[in-house]
């Protein structure tokens, strides 16, 4: 198979990472602005609201909202073809259980689009990348409550219906299967847990009620216009097994288990025998209503989005079945200790295409990586050119040699944005270096790094000048 000659390439990002104006035009919280990061091994803290003194990276983040224009123009000047981004749940729906939307925040997403659009430039949108409304979580205990179904599903409708043939390509729930890999899926489904209550049960319910909301979503952005794509996105983590040691083979097996229980749903439209296994592992069940099967079964997704970052080791040991590790004795790593494996980024798009037959997005993949800038203003970032340059490769390989067919590739944070693991700014993945330190300060100045012209130059050759 050939590269596509409209392969989407460009850039990820998320609302709560980079767009700033946090109380803006009518914006209400969302989870992410109450929660301080962990810069420097300093404990992640999370609020139940702002405090006064606090330093919270998603209040100013590197202000895409006053900077849309600048930003687009430079991804442009990249040769981008598709962009990317989340809608703030809370600009459109500031508590979350309105019934009118906020005009300023649909307006301000009509401005980004349209600007995309001047471009060329396809917008990507993700409908919850980690900015549940706030009010949600405190007022109804987030996803735990199926009221959340209908919130979730007026917001979409209402965004499907404005940016109806602005945005063609959706998701619905950004790294949905962290919610099961997470010990507490805070960003994910917006939970922290209460005391005495049974973590798995709770796991397995707000996914319960996250797979009912993406299926009425999918049914209804359907609805809106059949031009419409709307994909699921799980972060892939390729595992291998540690030795070939049989018990090793099934370790790998049980590792996978709760990445596909999250694709089999929201693809094949139930709960598959493998999730049932998965809930039994995990020592719990999850209780259908009337109509949920139908609901999911009519609500499958179009594609599958995922990211890719690195990959993982399986090994079985006395004590437990499966046990995962990231050392890997063939793989280097990065200043973050994360594998640098792009091989394992042609395995993922050949698992996923093998199980599922959809089309596939690879909608994050990069090097977070501390940068320097060095005293004639330049930063030389061959390291990222090397990460992206191999990755690409892998791609192209499982496109032209394994025939998978892939819509697109947008490379995680195309500028510097907060961190979402960390919290930190210092933990760099641009083309474009933004003026900003993990205290707050900086000019918030956009300067183009060595990369910038590189990736200019890969999308130009459709991939084949890495
Ligand atoms: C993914 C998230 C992103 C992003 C990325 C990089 O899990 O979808 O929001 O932040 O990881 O992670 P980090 O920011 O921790 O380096």
């Amino acid at each position: 198979m050939e590269m596509p000659k409209k392969f989407l390439w460009g850039g990820a990002t998320a609302a709560n990472q980079y767009e700033g104006a946090y109380q803006t035009d009518g914006k209400g919280l969302s989870i992410a602005d109450v929660e301080k990061g962990a810069r420097h091994g300093v404990p992640r803290e999370i609020h139940t609201q702002v405090m006064e003194g606090n330093y919270y990276p998603s209040h100013e983040a590197v202000d895409f909202y006053h900077h849309y224009k600048e930003d687009i123009a430079l991804f442009a000047e990249m040769g981008f073809k598709c962009f990317r981004m989340s809608i703030n749940w809370p600009r459109i729906f500031p508590q979350g259980d309105e019934l009118q939307p906020n005009e300023a925040g649909l307006a301000f997403y009509d401005r980004v689009f349209d600007e995309l659009h001047r471009y060329g430039i396809e917008p990507v949108v993700t409908l919850s990348h980690y900015e549940t409304p706030l009010y949600l979580v405190q007022h109804y205990g987030s996803w735990r409550n199926r009221a959340l179904i209908d919130f979730f599903a007026r917001y979409c409708e209402t965004v499907f219906r404005r940016y109806k043939g602005k945005v063609r390509y959706w998701m619905t729930f950004n790294e949905i299967n962290e919610t099961m890999n997470q010990s507490e899926p805070y960003h994910q489904a917006g939970v922290l847990f209460a005391e005495g209550e049974e973590h798995n049960a709770v796991k397995a319910l707000v996914s319960h009620n996250m797979f009912l909301a993406s299926a009425k979503a999918v049914q209804i952005g359907h609805a809106v216009d059949p031009e419409n794509k709307i994909g699921c996105m799980i972060q892939y983590p390729t595992t291998y097994p540690r030795t070939c040691a049989p018990k090793d083979v099934l370790a790998q097996r049980f590792q996978m288990m709760p990445n596909y229980y999250y694709t089999d749903v929201m693809c094949r439209g139930h709960y598959t025998s493998l999730c049932t296994a998965q809930l039994r592992r995990m020592g719990t069940s999850v209780e259908m209503q009337p109509g949920d099967a139908e609901l999911l079964a009519a609500g499958t997704v179009d594609y599958i989005a995922f990211s890719y970052y690195f990959s993982s080791v399986a090994r079985a040991t006395e004590d437990t079945d499966c046990c995962v590790e990231r050392s890997n004795p063939y793989l280097q790593r990065t200043d973050w200790d994360w594998p640098i494996d792009p091989d394992g980024l042609r395995i993922a798009l050949n698992e996923l295409y093998d199980r599922y037959e959809l089309p596939l997005f690879v909608v994050e993949n990069g090097l977070g990586a501390i940068d320097t800038v060095e005293p004639d203003g330049s930063i030389q970032d061959d390291y990222r050119i090397r990460f992206l340059g191999s990755h690409i490769d892998a791609l192209r390989q499982a496109i032209e040699l394994d025939d998978v067919p892939v819509i697109g590739y947008t490379c995680w944070g195309p500028i510097d944005i907060i961190s979402v693991g960390t919290g930190e700014m210092r933990k760099r993945y641009g083309f474009i270096y933004v003026d900003k330190k993990d205290d707050g300060s900086g000019t918030l100045a956009r300067k183009k790094k060595k990369s910038f012209a590189w990736y200019k130059k890969v999308i130009a050759s459709n991939g084949a000048d890495t």
